[in-house]
Order: structure tokens, then C-alpha cells, then sequence
């Protein structure tokens, strides 16, 4: 039998079992913990709701750890708030699940509290973002994105597209609207954009701000950045819901944008949505980013339960769409 199990099943029917009989607990207990008592149990604690992104890998690890994949899954939204999910770590820890699965909203701030877990022998898997602590036995194991390979890509992707428009020689004047600050995915798109930016004497990087991932805050930084410089080639969004709200800001200023207009307009993470966009030439390019998550650190929990080896550090195959 798992460990926590009868400390959930209590919990539940503490819940449900108010006002009930002794004998009635009794026979309920006893349904609970025997239909549980096969299930792994995993926290699941997720950045937040703020990006259609986000919402695909939530609905991953949703349909992933279910009964009848052997799981049971506590879920907790951080509401992009790290006080939020450092609360519902401890929570998991007091409530002695299995496996902890953690999507860290920053890379930085986790040590004490990935102590606090690995003290009470729960695995923690990473799964999207990564965090920096001084001692990675703090975790089992990084399933992600290779985001600064997807910034690297970004960088190639307009290299190549201005060489082709015959403008290399032109100034190129950029504006970047970039994820939450300290976040896995924000860092390593900034880092390898800038890795293909320095080698072009000819790109200039206006300014790079922070949309914080959504629509709305991006729209803000949009239209601040459109009337600051009047002369914008090229955006980066470092998500397809701040490329929405750039287009937005874009269109409300009457800017013309994508493949057949004069501003260059590059994403990343390939929604759905966004692939629409792509096809109908209103963003240029969109870097993939594979939100399905949930089974891959499912079979990383597979190999562990049979004491197998896991590799540290698992990265997600992806592709761009132009
Ligand atoms: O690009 C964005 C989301 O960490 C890869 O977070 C993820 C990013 C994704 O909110 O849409």
C-alpha cells in the first residue's frame, strides 16, 4: 500500500463523512482504501492559468494521471505566484504523496523547500521549467523545453529570412516582449536570440520588456514600445499569447504586421491559435513548444517506481512553423 493513502482516504472522508454513522465511516473507509490503495499519488504544482500554453499542459497532466493510469492527482494552481506553489509543496509534503511534479513559475528561490521534500524522501520532477539550486540531487530529473535553442532558432529563422529580402546591409531595429522574468522559458529564449543578435552588426535591440506572458500586459508594452520608437522592423514575442496582444497594440495604432506587412512578427510556442495566424501570414514564424508533458514525466514516474535510472535532464523534440 502507497504511504499516504489512508492519510488521503481520512482526509476525504472527512470531508464527505460529517454527520455520518460510525458503521457507514467504517464501510466507506474501507471502499476508499481499497480502490486507492494501488494508486500512485502525485502533486502536481502548476505556474498558473496565464497563457493558452499553459492551459494545454495542465489539460496533459490532467489526462495523464488518472485512475485509471493508476494515478491520483493533487492539483494546485500557483496563479503565477511562487509564495503559492512553495505553500503547496509544503501541503504535498504534509500530505506524503508520492511523487511531487513541479512547474516552477522562477528558476530561483526553491532550495529550502526542495530540501524539505528530499528530507522527506518524495521525488521532485520538473517538468517545464527548471530551477538553479547548489545541489541538484534537490531533484530527479528536468522534462523541458531546450528554450535557448528555440531563441538560437529565432535568430537563424531572421538571419536568413533578411538575407533572402535582400537586407543585410539595412538596420534592423527590434523590440523583444519577454516571458516572466527568471523563468526558465524567458531566459533561455532572451539568451539564444541574443546569441545570433551579436553576431549582426546591422541589429539593433530597441528594448526588451517584460508582458509577463499574457495578452493583455503584453498589449501594454506594445503600444508603449510603438510610441517610443517610431521605427519598429521586427518583435519578438516570446509567446503566442503576447504575440496576440502585440497585434492587438499593433492594430489599434494602425501598423501593419507579418508576412506581407512592415513589421516582422516572430512567436513562440505554436498554439493552435497562433498556427491559424501563421497560416494566414499575421505572424511570420512560430518555434514550437510541446506542452504535452504528462506523459513523459509519467514514464520517468514508471521507471523510478522499478528502480530504474532516469536521465537528468529529458528534452522535448520541437519544430517552427513559417
Ligand atoms: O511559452 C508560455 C507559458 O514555460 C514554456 O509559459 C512555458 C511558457 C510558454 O505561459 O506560453
Amino acid at each position: 500500500m502507497k504511504k499516504n493513502i489512508c492519510l488521503l482516504a481520512c482526509m476525504l472522508l472527512f470531508a464527505a463523512g460529517c454527520g455520518k454513522q460510525q458503521n457507514e465511516e467504517d464501510f466507506l473507509y474501507q471502499d476508499v482504501t481499497e480502490d486507492m490503495e494501488d494508486l500512485i499519488v502525485v502533486g502536481v504544482s502548476q505556474v498558473g492559468s496565464e497563457s493558452d500554453w499553459r492551459l494545454a499542459n495542465t489539460r496533459s497532466y490532467q489526462e495523464t494521471f488518472t485512475e485509471e493510469n493508476g494515478y491520483y492527482l493533487i492539483f494546485e494552481d500557483g496563479q503565477q505566484k511562487q509564495e503559492n506553489q512553495v505553500k503547496a509543496l509544503r501541503n504535498f509534503i504534509l500530505q506524503e504523496v508520492d511523487y511531487i511534479i513541479l512547474d516552477p513559475v522562477v528558476e530561483t528561490g526553491w532550495d529550502a523547500v526542495l530540501q524539505e521534500a528530499k528530507d522527506a524522501g518524495i521525488p521532485v520532477i520538473l517538468s517545464d521549467r527548471s530551477v538553479q539550486v547548489e545541489d541538484d540531487s534537490l531533484y530527479a530529473c528536468w522534462i523541458g523545453s531546450d528554450f535557448t535553442i528555440e531563441g538560437v532558432n529565432a535568430g537563424l529563422w531572421l538571419k536568413d529570412y533578411l538575407e533572402k529580402e535582400g537586407r543585410t546591409e539595412e538596420t534592423i531595429n527590434i523590440v523583444t516582449l519577454q516571458g516572466t522574468y527568471d523563468s526558465t522559458a524567458q531566459i533561455g529564449r532572451t539568451q539564444g536570440f541574443e546569441c545570433i543578435l551579436n553576431t549582426q552588426k546591422n541589429w539593433k535591440m530597441l528594448e526588451k520588456m517584460s508582458g509577463e506572458f499574457t495578452q493583455a500586459k503584453a498589449k501594454e508594452v506594445m503600444e508603449y514600445f510603438l510610441k517610443m520608437y517610431p521605427e519598429i522592423h521586427v518583435v519578438i514575442c516570446e509567446n503566442d499569447n503576447m504575440a496576440f496582444g502585440a497585434m492587438d497594440a499593433m492594430k489599434e495604432a494602425g501598423r501593419s504586421y507579418g508576412k506581407n506587412g512592415d513589421i516582422i512578427l516572430i512567436s513562440f510556442d505554436a498554439t493552435q491559435a497562433a498556427l491559424e495566424a501563421v497560416e494566414k501570414g499575421e505572424i511570420n514564424v512560430d518555434f514550437e513548444c510541446n506542452p504535452n508533458l504528462g506523459p513523459i514525466v509519467d514514464k520517468a514516474i514508471k521507471k523510478l517506481e522499478q528502480g530504474q535510472e532516469i536521465e537528468k535532464i529529458q528534452y522535448v523534440e520541437e519544430t517552427y512553423f513559417d
